[in-house]
């Protein structure tokens, strides 16, 4: 089994809108995370939220990261929605991570969806 903590590649795509080298259409950005525009959404609203640090998934970032970036990754996550206006109707949050996920970016990330009726996500 991959060790996720060492196996994080530095020039997968988030990582080089983190330094600033691809740019990103920003919604929300806090010390630990930035939020921004999914280059090709699945529903009206698409926004993934990302932290700051090099993490790959989830037990990644819950085994290795502080308490304050991890509190400011969630923080970023539930501002992120408020701002894009998804409260009053809902939306969905999303992780993937491996092979059987199909993850594409090896940076940890949470898709944010709504803005319609998602329908269920286990049918
Ligand atoms: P996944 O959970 O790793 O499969 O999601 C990766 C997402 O990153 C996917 O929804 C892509 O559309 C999105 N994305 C992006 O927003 N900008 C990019 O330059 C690339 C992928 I590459």
């Amino acid at each position: 089994m991959t060790d996720t903590a060492v196996s994080y590649d530095p020039d997968n795509i988030f990582a080089k809108i983190l330094r600033g080298e691809i740019p990103c259409n920003k919604v929300f950005e806090n010390e630990h995370a930035l939020a921004f525009h999914d280059i090709n959404p699945q529903a009206p609203v698409h926004v993934l939220v990302i932290p700051k640090g090099e993490y790959v998934s989830p037990e990644d970032f819950t085994a290795r990261a502080s308490d304050a970036e991890i509190a400011g990754f969630m923080r970023a996550v539930g501002e992120t929605a408020r701002q894009l206006g998804l409260t009053a109707n809902g939306y969905r949050l999303l992780a993937n991570h491996g092979p059987d996920s199909r993850q594409e970016v090896a940076h940890l990330h949470v898709h944010i969806t709504g803005g319609r009726d998602l329908g269920r996500l286990l049918e």
